[in-house]
């Protein structure tokens, strides 16, 4: 796909190329160490643009706001918005408001997979995984969130409870990963960042009844949070 072929081009250094992962794979060996010393890279779904029903112009806006804010600053470090489809609308429109903002495309991309599979499926090395999460911070509950708690297995749901027992919205929780996990051991994600994001479903907790004044506030924290969260790992 056209993203991916984006991704496949971004520059990296001489241990994160295409080239590389093929050999590993080559050798039928799996070598964690090349797994984990890669470019630092935060892999992130569009945040309360499904289940929550955020207008997706207006969520396209500030993530490509929010990315150019927090790009440069990250130093080497890359961000990578994912969905699961080739035709996702939010990626469409993040891709071509970010190509004319001219963000450099080898720092930020769009990638279509699974992003509890991003290595294993799309040899795309991501050492951070954003979750948009529930306020809860439970399992479960469909989209994203439910299938990274099914991928990290019932270590994920521990080690959460030990950082915080519930989210606000516009707020993110970075959670480092056990070993144990599948997604550590098998995907190289070292930590989990849960964010929530503001919502515009009436059946969902803290309902902003069609506010958008506010519900764009909340969704720009939400961004800044998750952006300071993976600068925290990366010091
Ligand atoms: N890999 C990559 N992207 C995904 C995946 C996946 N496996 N699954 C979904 N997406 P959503 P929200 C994309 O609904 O709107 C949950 O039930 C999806 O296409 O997961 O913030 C929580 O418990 C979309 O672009 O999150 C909360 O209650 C993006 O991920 C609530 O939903 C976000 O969709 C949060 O709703």
């Amino acid at each position: 796909t056209p993203s991916n072929k984006l991704a496949e081009q971004a520059p990296a250094s001489s241990n994160n190329t295409g080239k590389e992962v093929e050999d590993d794979q080559e050798m039928g060996s799996f070598c964690d160490t090349n797994l984990l010393d890669s470019v630092p890279t935060l892999a992130f779904p569009s945040i309360s643009t499904a289940d929550f029903q955020f207008n997706l112009e207006k969520a396209s806006d500030i993530i490509v706001e929010k990315v150019a804010e927090y790009v440069e600053k990250l130093g080497n470090a890359r961000l990578v918005l994912v969905d699961l489809s080739n035709g996702s609308k939010i990626l469409s429109l993040v891709r071509s408001k970010a190509a004319q903002k001219n963000i450099n495309s080898s720092k930020f991309f769009t990638f279509v997979g699974d992003i509890t599979c991003l290595y294993s499926q799309g040899d795309l090395r991501c050492n951070v995984i954003a979750n948009a999460a529930n306020w809860r911070l439970k399992p479960g509950g469909g989209g994203v969130n439910a299938a990274i708690f099914r991928a990290a297995g019932p270590t994920l749901e521990i080690a959460t409870k030990e950082r915080a027992e519930s989210l606000a919205p516009g707020k993110a929780v970075v959670v480092p990963l056990p070993s144990s996990s599948r997604l550590f051991r098998s995907e190289g994600v070292t930590h989990v960042i849960h964010v929530l994001g503001p919502n515009m479903n009436p059946q969902r907790p803290n309902f902003l009844n069609k506010d958008y004044t506010n519900g764009c506030i909340v969704l720009r924290e939400a961004y800044s949070s998750l952006f300071e969260g993976f600068a925290s790992i990366l010091r």
